[in-house]
């Protein structure tokens, strides 16, 4: 059972999870209009790793006896200046998706959620992956700095991150801990 705050911040959270999802389906756009595919294939696996957060919260909600309410997914910008400035933005996301989860657990710790807290353990343990993520390969892009050639090989490299997470929810997501990374 959830207490209604915390059932409105839940849901809160399904909604910039989605937005996260939007933002990086941008940025995976913005690649592709580059010839990055392997960048465009990164953002792509990222959109669908939120689409997994936003899923897995989505189905917790309900399996503790509450409403989903969805509201309007901001629009994600459309103009970067570089992948480095994506990468630093993507970060800057993420730091703020941490705090938001930060503050989710302290409002499960301020109503006794004991469910809820331990749920949320698998987003607090996922933003230290992402961010850490994030911080390798914006020191990867420092290095390259304006070297084609070095870009290239760092494409290459991203170009083989694949999904580990369900891509298909019409069955659920299910309550595992698969979808790291
Ligand atoms: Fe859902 O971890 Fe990124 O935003």
């Amino acid at each position: 059972m959830l207490t209604p705050k915390m059932e409105a911040e839940l849901n809160e959270q399904v909604n910039k999870e989605m937005y996260s999802a939007y933002l990086y389906m941008a940025m995976s756009a913005h690649c592709e209009g580059l010839g990055l595919k392997g960048f465009t294939n990164w953002f792509m696996i990222q959109y669908h790793e939120e689409m997994y957060h936003a899923m897995k919260m989505y189905e917790y909600i309900h399996s503790q006896g509450g409403t989903v309410t969805l509201k309007a997914i901001n629009e994600p910008p459309t103009d970067f200046e570089s992948p480095l400035d994506m990468f630093k933005k993507t970060l800057a996301h993420e730091q703020f998706v941490t705090q938001s989860i930060n503050n989710l657990m302290d409002t499960a710790i301020a109503e006794k959620d004991h469910a809820t807290q331990i749920f949320l353990q698998w987003y607090v343990t996922e933003q230290v992956e992402e961010e850490e993520n994030d911080n390798d390969i914006i020191t990867q892009l420092e290095m390259v700095k304006d070297h084609p050639h070095a870009l290239l090989m760092l494409d290459r490299e991203l170009s083989g991150r694949q999904a580990n997470v369900p891509l298909d929810f019409s069955k659920g997501v299910g309550g595992d801990d698969e979808g790291g990374d």
